[in-house]
Parts: C-alpha cells; structure tokens; sequence
C-alpha cells in the first residue's frame, strides 16, 4: 500500500504497511484500484453524457465510490471488492449503450477503461495503480491534490443528491477530472489549471449543499445546545448526512429513546426543522477521535451517517451501524424499506435495551452562526469593526485530531487578543468551542457555522463583508486564515478558497504530504499558503498583516 491522503500520513511522508487510521494494507490497495477503474467508467460516461443518454445511476454510483476512499469511511474489504465488481458491470453497461447510441468509443484506450479480472487478481493489479507509480514527483503531486479535492467535492455532491439536489456540471466535471487525471504526461500547467477549476466547482458544490440544506431544513438558527444527558436510553448519530438525521428523529419520535449528535452531527441542532423534536436532547462528547471512550459511555448504539469512523474496539463494536458510504466488516448495515428509504427499526429496538447515557460533561454549548444568521446581524458586525471593538476576525475553519500537536489550536484560541472573533466550521471548533471566550457586545468569540461543508457559509460572509465595505479585494477584510486540516473534505474547501481568492491562508497542524517541494513553492509564491511555528510567533504575524 502507499496512501498519503490525510494529514496524519506516516512520517507525513506515506503510509505503507498499514494506516495510522488503521486502514489495512488490502483495504488501501482496492481502494486505488476502484479509484483507478472508476476513471475508465468515467471515460465512457463522459461519452453516455454526450449523447445525451440517462447517465444518473452511473453518476451516484461514482460519487459515493469516491466517497467512500475518504479517509475514515469505509474499512471493508468485500464491501470494495463488491464495488468493484459492480464498476466492471457498468462498464461494460454503458459501453454497449454508447455505441448502439451510435457513439464512438475509439478514442478510450487507456487501461482503466479495459482492464478486466476477478476478484483473485484486484490486488495485484491494486498495486500497479496507485499514486507511488507515477514517476514525476510534481506530477504525482498535482494528480494527488486533483483526486482528493474530487473525493471532498463526491461527498458533498452525495450529500446534497441524497436530499435530491442534483447539477449535472458537478458530475460532469467530476468525471472528466477523473479521466484528466489518468493521463501523467499533463503539465504541470495543465494540472495547476484542472485544480482551481475543481475549486471553482468545489463552490458551486458546497452552495448546492447549502441549498439543499436550508431549503429541506430551514436556516440554521442561534442555538443554545445542551451537552449534558436525561435518564432515557438513546442513540448518538454521527457523521455528516442530514437526510440520516431526519429519518431517525422521525423513526425514533415517540418510541421512549432519545437522540443525540456526536462530532459533526452537532450542527444538525441548529435546524429548526429538527430543533422541534422533544426527544432530540442535544450533542455528547466531542470530535470523531474520542469515539473510542465517547462510544463506550454513551451505553446506546450508534449510528455513523458518513466519516470519521475509527475502528471500533469490541466492547461497544455491537452497537454501532453504518449507512451509506461507510463500512466496516462485521457491523450492521441500516437495511432500506422497499420504498427506498432507510429502515431504522432494528437500531430503535436496540436502544430500548441499553442503560442511558453516562454524564461526561454538563452545560451548553452556542452555535447556528452560518451565513443567514451572520448576515442578519450584519449592521452590529460591521459597527463592532468600524467602532475598533472588533479588530479581526480569524478563519479556525477544518478538522480536529488525536495528534497532540493540534493542542496548538486550543492554545491560539486561548491566547487571541479578546477584540477578535473566531470563524469556524467543521469539527476543528471542539478544540476551542467549549473554552469560555466571551463574546464582544453580545457576538460570541467563537462563531460556529455548522459542519466542514458550511465552510462555504464563511466564504458567503466574507464576500458580503467585501461589499459592505465596499471594497475591492477579498483579502482587504480582517479576515486570517488559520485552518486545521486532516482529510479530503478540506483538500476541496482549501481549493474553493483558493478559486474565491482568499490568499495567506496557513495551514497546520503540518503540510500535506502530497504536496511535493515544487508545488508547495507555487503554493507559497502565488496563494501566499503557510504552515504554522508557534501560538506567540504566529498570533503576532497574523495580527501584523
Ligand atoms: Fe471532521 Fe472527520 Fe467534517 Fe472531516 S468528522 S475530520 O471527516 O469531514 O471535518
Ligand atoms: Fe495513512 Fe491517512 Fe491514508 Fe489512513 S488515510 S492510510 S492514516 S495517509
């Protein structure tokens, strides 16, 4: 195996025997030959597309292959063997109706759009077709940054059509980027040019979202989140699909067991089309990496909608289900109802023989700050900067995880001068979001969006900033860009800052592994990027820009 994706890669070099996130080394290989063989089903999509024929199934069907290699989504080897099988299927399927649609199919002669086998030889073949094959280093980089921008960009789409909104530009560009990507002779222009263009996509996807959202749910709404427990059985849902969530509050109302969020499920809170439910009671614990304690005293199972799932440890490996694109051998799937929907009977009939669950912390927590709330605050906003009683506004949008250096972000909110304010989305905020930092004239210090896709609400603020104040570049506003990364979803957000403009941003807690020297320069020279030093260094470089 050879997997560089996230920012906990060994040696932040690569993993190679076995993954940090305990991705096993077969699992990792026919995650790169899935990949590789949805780029020749691309190619002959693409064609399909053309012609104008019904390419739908084809389009999900890719979009949740590529979610499904996100880091912490899926560690099921038949589940991808099975996948696999079915990408070969449609394959063919759509060949056949491209050329009786009187297609031509010529043109495709690249090896993923013919290589056949069975499941005995997946993973030699896996281990031909994975990022360490490609010679030039540079190159290898920029088809890295390429294909784990459209692994973040696939789990937005997935998000977004499971609440059926759906653009065929996104599918469209998302498959001619996987075919773009198998050709390494590209320059390294070309591939610079394939990557803004992906994050000016990676916008439209993440507005798509955010319709999808707000129009299915309501604008997220000023919310005081409770994080203590009540006395009934319950179950925690985590992850990131909202679709799950109103299911399981519909299923679970009136049953006696009582919902929680954990992780990035807590923005679900701030929905109003959710907040009316009295079983809904609030969110426990904290990011994705203290599942392996969180779940253990939550007593209830649990139900993981999307990543960040760790391997779980026995003694609660009973009681968690998994939807959608995650996967794990051995635990229950959610089975769907004939009428398509997800049948959550068998997790309520659990919850109802588990002891409630255990306190670990008690209070509230605030939220609900994405871009229609800010907006109607905005005159305060813009008189606290204009007034001085706002001095800067810091971007802390991304991920969290169990790597000690990120104790950086808890110690640079800490130490922030009390005039500014923090911007975050995503489950970096639980390094901070529970830290008494006051608020300047009643705006809170931490102003939480919601998930690591309402990023896009940030973006919509700054720009709405930009006009108020009439000014001509984005990077005027006192905005800084501090973001914590950790797996593809912020690969896509970086490259939607980067096509919107935003420049400086720095990110940490260290630098992508994909990125090799050269890339990185052109990063630095022509986006202003940086990685982070120390909270004291750092805060005065920031407040000094
Ligand atoms: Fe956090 Fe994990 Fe949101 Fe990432 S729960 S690091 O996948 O998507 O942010
Ligand atoms: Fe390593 Fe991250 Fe890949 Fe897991 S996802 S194998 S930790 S680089």
């Amino acid at each position: 195996m050879f997997c560089h994706q996230c920012q906990e890669a060994a040696k932040n070099t690569g993993c190679t025997k076995i993954g940090i996130c305990g991705k096993s080394s077969d699992v990792s290989n026919l995650q790169d030959l899935l990949i590789y063989l949805l780029r020749g089903l691309s190619a002959y999509n693409k064609e399909a597309r053309a012609l104008k024929l019904d390419t739908n199934e084809v389009d999900q069907f890719i979009t949740e292959g590529l979610f499904t290699t996100i880091t912490n989504a899926n560690f099921d080897k038949f589940g991808f063997i099975k996948r696999i099988n079915k990408t070969l299927e449609l394959r063919n399927k759509v060949k056949e109706e491209v050329v009786k649609a009187g297609g031509n199919i010529t043109g495709i002669t690249h090896d993923a759009a013919h290589w056949i086998g069975t499941e005995e030889t997946f993973e030699e073949k896996a281990r031909m077709v994975g990022f360490d094959h490609i010679e030039n280093e540079d190159v290898r980089s920029l088809i890295s940054l390429a294909i784990f921008g459209l692994k973040g960009l696939a789990a937005y789409t997935e998000h977004a059509f499971n609440l059926g909104y759906e653009e065929d530009e996104i599918y469209s560009f998302m498959q001619e980027a996987l075919v773009a990507t198998l050709d390494t002779s590209k320059s390294a222009e070309e591939l610079v040019a394939l990557n803004m263009k992906l994050g000016e996509i990676g916008v439209k996807a993440m507005a798509l979202l955010d319709k999808a959202n707000t129009t299915s749910y309501g604008h997220p709404e000023i919310t005081k989140v409770n994080i203590g427990v009540r006395s009934n059985p319950a179950i925690l849902i985590s992850g990131h699909d909202l679709k799950d969530m109103e299911e399981l509050l519909k299923q679970t109302e009136g049953s006696g067991v009582d919902v929680y969020t954990h992780s990035e499920m807590l923005p679900a809170n701030y929905y109003p089309a959710f907040k009316k439910y009295d079983h809904f009671v609030g969110n426990y614990g904290n990011a994705w990496w203290k599942q392996d304690q969180e779940f253990e005293s939550f007593n209830g199972p649990i139900l993981m909608t999307t990543n960040c799932l760790v391997p779980p440890k026995d003694s609660y490996k009973d009681r968690v289900y998994v939807t959608g694109a995650v996967g794990f051998t051995g635990l229950k799937e959610i089975p769907l109802r004939a009428d398509g929907t997800k049948d959550f009977s068998e997790i309520i009939q659990q919850a109802k023989k588990c002891q409630a669950p255990i306190e670990i912390e008690k209070g509230e927590i605030i939220g609900g700050f994405a871009h229609n709330t800010v907006l109607s605050l905005a005159d305060k906003v813009v008189d606290a900067v204009k007034s001085g009683a706002i001095k800067q506004f810091f971007v802390m949008a991304g991920c969290d995880g169990r790597m000690k250096s990120r104790d950086y972000y808890t110690e640079f909110a800490q130490a922030l001068p009390k005039d500014t304010v923090i911007l975050t989305a995503g489950c970096a905020k639980y390094k901070y979001n529970k830290l008494s930092l006051g608020d300047i004239g009643g705006i809170p210090r931490v102003l939480d969006a919601g998930q690591c896709n309402d990023s896009y609400s940030l973006a919509v603020i700054a720009l709405k900033l930009k006009e108020v104040f009439q000014l001509n570049d984005i990077n005027d506003l006192p905005i800084s860009y501090n973001i914590a990364w950790y797996e593809q979803k912020a690969v896509i957000v970086l490259l939607a800052l980067l096509y919107l403009g935003v420049k400086n941003i720095h990110l940490g807690p260290t630098l992508p592994a994909f990125l090799s020297p050269n890339v990185a320069k052109v990063l630095v020279e022509n986006f202003g990027i940086g990685g982070i030093t120390n909270v004291e260094d750092d805060i005065n470089m920031f407040m000094a820009q």
